[in-house]
C-alpha cells in the first residue's frame, strides 16, 4: 500500500530507487515493490519490462510529457480512457503498482495522476485507499513558480545540519494588485480547497468512461450552479457586482489572467490571458482536434436553445427525445441536457448535432492567446480543471452554462403547493449559534501546512513546507425547533440554504432574483417524534463539504489494509472545502438568509441497491460511489423552478412568501469578515 502512495510523489522525477540492487525488486513479482523517494542519492531509472510495453496504452502516450494534460480536450480524454483501462486490467495491488511504476515514466504526469486516482476509486480491492492532497502532488499547480524556485535555491544552500525547516508562505494578496476590481475576489478564485475540489469533481464524474453514473448529467449542472451562487455571495461581499455571463464570443473578454503558475518542473508556463483578448476560431494541430470556428459554437447553441423551447431532442435516427423534469422514468431532462451540453459523447443524445460546447469553450478561451500554436503557447488554466477555477472568465464561461440550463428550467411546471408542503409538521423556531452568539457568525484568515516537497524534488532532506493562507469561518451550530402534530415518528429531510439578503444595489431580491443565488448549506435525514423536537446540527457535518483532503503525512500514518472493505467511503477528496461553507460578508457585517425546509423522506428517499458505499461527505456535490444519488427531486429543489402561481397571485413575491408554509422558515443573520487570522 505504501509503494502505492509514493506513486504519487514527485510526478515530475522518473521512478527512480536510491540504490543500484533495489531495480531487482521490480523484476520478482512475488516482492512487494518499494518506489522510494529520491533523497540527495543520484537516482536510477528502473529497466523497462515488457508489461510496460507501449502498446499496451492504446492512445496513452499522444499527451506529450512536461505538458498541460486537458480532460475538455477528446483527444486526452481517449488518452486518459485508454491508460485507465490499462491499470483496470491489472490484477491486484501489487500488479497495478508495478505496472503503474513502469509506466510513470512513459506518459503525461498530469495524465498518470489522473489515471492512477481513477483506478484508485473504481477498483474494488482500492476501495478504502485515500488519495493525497493534490497540493501535494502538483504543488506547481497551486503555488507561483518563483516561489518554489526561491525554496529550492535556500534547499541547495542550506547546511545539512541546518534545524529550522524551510517554509513557502503563499497567502491571498501574492498574485495580483488592488488595481483591478476582479481582483478582490482573487482569494476565493485562487482557494487551493475550492480548485482541488473541481478537479476531484471531473474526477468523480468523469466523461466518456464507461461509468454508469447516477444522475451525472443532472449533477454536472447542479454543482456548477452551486459554485456560481457561492461566487456570487463573495463577490457581493467584497462589493462587486454578479457575475456577467459569457455569452458574446464575438467581443472581447476584458478580464485577463495571469495564473504565473507552471505546468510542470522545468518552468514551462500556463498559458496566459491579457485584458480584452478576443476569442478565436481553433486551428492547432499539436491537439489531435479538428479545427473548430466560433460559428460552430453559435450554431450548437441554437440547437440546444431550440431542443429545450421545443421540449425534446433528436437522435441521428430522428427520433424524439421528450425533456421533461417530471418523468417516473428515465433520465430527467436536466440530467439528458447537462450530457449534451457539457458534451458527453457516449451519453448524448446526438454528439454530431449538438456537439460538444462546454468542452470547446473551455478549449477556445483556453487558447485564445494562441489559438494556431503560432507561438507555440501552452493551453491557458482554463483548461485544466485544478486550476481553472482561478481565472474570472471561468465563471462567466459557467454563468452561460448555467443560463442554458435555467432557460431549460423555466420551461418546467411550477411546483405545486403540494410538492412543497408537509402536512403534520411545524417548523416553530430556527436558529445560529456561534461562540455563543446567536445569528452572527464570523470568517477570517487561517492558514494550512502541506510538504511541497512530496511534489516537487527540492534535493532537501528535510521536508519543505508550504503554508497557504485561505478565508476561514468559525463552526456553527444550525437549532430548529420543530413540532410534528401527527401520533407517530416521522423521517424527514432538512434542507438549509444561504443567501446575500440584498442585491448589489442594497435592495430586498424578489424570489426569481434570489432563487439562483441560494446555495446548498446542509441536507440531512431526521426522525421527528411526536410532539416537538429540538434539531441540534453542527456546520462540520454539512451535505457539500469534505473536511480535509490528506497530506502524505496523514496518509502515511494510516496504512491502507488491502482487501478490507471501508464501511463508510468518502470519495478520496471530492466535496467543497470546509473552511469556504460560509463566503467572506464584510468587515462591518454583511446580511444573509437562511432558508429551511423540511420535507418528507418517503417521497426524497431512493431505493439503493445492497451494500451501497456511503460517500461519508459532501453526497449532494458528489453523489455515493457506484449507487443512486439519494434524493429522489429534482437537484437545486425548491429554488430550480418557478413559484407555484398561487404564491405568485399574492402580489410581488419573494423566498419569504415561501415561508407561510408550515414546513419551511426563514431567519436572518450576519456574516462578519474579521481581516485578521482567526480564532476558533
Ligand atoms: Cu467543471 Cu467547465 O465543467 O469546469
Amino acid at each position: 500500500a505504501q509503494s502505492l502512495l509514493s506513486l504519487f510523489e514527485k510526478p515530475y522525477s522518473e521512478v527512480t530507487t536510491p540504490r543500484a540492487n533495489e531495480s531487482i525488486v521490480f523484476a520478482l513479482e512475488e516482492r512487494p515493490v518499494v518506489v522510494t523517494r529520491v533523497g540527495t542519492r543520484p537516482a536510477i531509472t528502473l529497466p523497462k519490462r515488457p508489461d510496460a510495453d507501449p502498446s499496451r496504452l492504446g492512445t496513452a502516450t499522444v499527451v506529450p510529457r512536461g505538458s498541460a494534460f486537458s480532460f475538455f480536450v477528446s483527444t486526452h480524454r481517449r488518452a486518459a480512457k485508454d491508460l485507465c483501462d490499462a491499470f483496470m486490467k491489472t490484477t491486484g495491488v501489487q500488479d497495478l503498482v508495478q505496472f503503474a511504476a513502469r509506466v510513470k515514466g512513459v506518459v503525461n504526469e498530469s495524465l498518470f495522476i489522473y489515471a492512477l486516482s481513477f483506478v484508485i476509486l473504481h477498483k474494488k480491492e482500492l476501495r478504502n485507499f485515500r488519495l493525497p492532497s493534490l497540493v501535494e502532488v502538483f504543488p506547481q499547480k497551486f503555488v507561483p513558480v518563483e516561489h518554489l524556485i526561491k525554496s529550492q535555491q535556500e534547499a541547495v544552500r542550506r547546511d545539512e545540519n541546518e534545524e529550522t525547516q524551510i517554509v513557502i508562505e503563499h497567502g491571498p494578496d501574492f498574485s495580483s494588485s488592488a488595481i483591478k476590481p476582479e481582483h478582490r475576489v482573487a482569494y476565493w478564485r485562487e482557494d487551493y480547497g475550492m480548485n482541488v475540489h473541481h478537479w476531484h469533481w471531473h474526477l468523480v464524474y468523469p466523461i466518456e468512461m464507461d461509468l454508469i453514473r447516477d444522475r451525472k448529467g443532472e449533477i454536472f449542472f447542479y454543482m456548477h450552479q452551486q459554485m456560481i451562487a457561492r461566487y456570487d455571495m463573495e463577490r457581493l461581499s467584497v462589493g462587486l457586482r454578479r457575475v456577467e455571463k459569457l455569452e458574446n464570443w464575438r467581443i472581447p473578454i476584458p478580464d485577463g489572467y495571469f495564473s504565473k503558475l507552471t505546468v510542470n518542473n522545468s518552468g514551462r508556463a500556463w498559458g496566459t490571458r491579457q485584458d480584452n483578448t478576443y476569442l478565436k476560431d481553433f486551428r492547432r494541430n499539436d491537439f489531435g482536434l479538428q479545427p473548430l470556428d466560433i460559428t460552430e459554437l453559435e450554431v450548437w447553441r441554437s440547437r440546444l436553445l431550440d431542443a429545450i423551447h421545443q421540449g425534446y431532442m433528436k437522435n441521428p435516427n430522428g427520433d424524439t427525445i421528450p425533456l421533461s423534469d417530471d418523468v417516473t422514468s428515465g433520465k430527467r431532462g436536466v440530467d439528458i441536457l447537462g450530457d449534451t451540453l457539457e458534451a458527453d459523447a457516449d451519453l448524448s443524445p446526438h454528439y454530431q448535432f449538438y456537439g460538444d460546447l462546454h468542452n470547446m469553450c473551455h478549449v477556445l478561451i483556453s487558447f485564445s492567446h494562441d489559438n494556431d500554436n503560432a507561438h507555440k503557447e501552452e493551453l491557458g488554466v482554463l483548461g485544466d480543471p485544478a486550476t481553472s477555477m482561478r481565472d474570472p472568465v471561468f465563471y462567466r464561461l459557467h454563468k452561460f452554462i448555467d443560463d442554458v440550463f435555467q432557460a431549460y428550467k423555466l420551461t418546467q411546471r411550477p411546483y405545486t403547493m403540494e410538492d412543497l408542503s408537509m402536512p403534520g409538521v411545524v417548523m416553530n423556531q430556527v436558529s445560529v449559534t456561534s461562540k455563543r452568539e446567536i445569528n452572527k457568525l464570523t470568517t477570517g484568515w487561517s492558514t494550512r501546512d502541506f510538504e511541497a516537497s512530496r511534489g516537487i524534488d527540492f534535493s532537501s532532506p528535510k521536508p519543505v513546507i508550504l503554508r497557504l493562507t485561505h478565508l476561514d469561518s468559525v463552526p456553527f451550530n444550525y437549532h430548529i425547533e420543530v413540532t410534528n402534530t401527527e401520533p407517530n415518528p416521522k423521517v424527514v429531510t432538512v434542507r438549509i440554504f444561504l443567501a446575500p439578503k440584498h442585491n448589489g444595489s442594497g435592495a430586498e431580491m424578489p424570489f426569481m432574483e434570489q432563487r439562483i443565488l441560494w446555495a446548498e448549506m446542509d441536507k440531512f435525514n431526521h426522525t421527528l417524534n411526536p410532539g416537538k423536537n429540538q434539531i441540534v446540527r453542527s456546520s462540520k457535518d454539512s451535505s457539500i463539504t469534505n473536511p480535509t483532503d490528506f497530506t502524505f503525512r496523514d496518509l502515511d500514518s494510516r496504512p491502507m489494509t488491502p482487501g478490507t472493505e471501508a464501511t463508510e467511503f468518502d470519495f478520496c477528496g471530492c466535496g467543497w472545502p470546509q473552511h469556504l461553507l460560509l463566503p467572506r460578508g464584510k468587515p462591518e457585517g454583511m446580511a444573509y438568509q437562511l432558508f429551511y425546509m423540511i420535507t418528507d423522506f418517503e417521497k426524497d428517499k431512493v431505493e439503493q441497491a445492497q451494500g451501497a458505499r456511503s460517500c461519508a461527505n459532501a453526497v449532494s456535490f458528489c453523489g455515493v460511489l457506484d449507487a443512486k444519488f439519494p434524493d429522489s427531486r429534482p437537484m437545486g429543489f425548491p429554488f430550480d423552478r418557478r413559484p407555484p402561481p398561487v404564491l405568485l397571485d399574492a402580489g410581488v413575491l419573494t423566498t419569504a412568501d415561501y415561508a407561510r408554509l408550515d414546513n419551511i422558515m426563514m431567519q436572518d443573520l450576519t456574516i462578519t469578515f474579521l481581516a485578521d487570522k482567526l480564532v476558533k
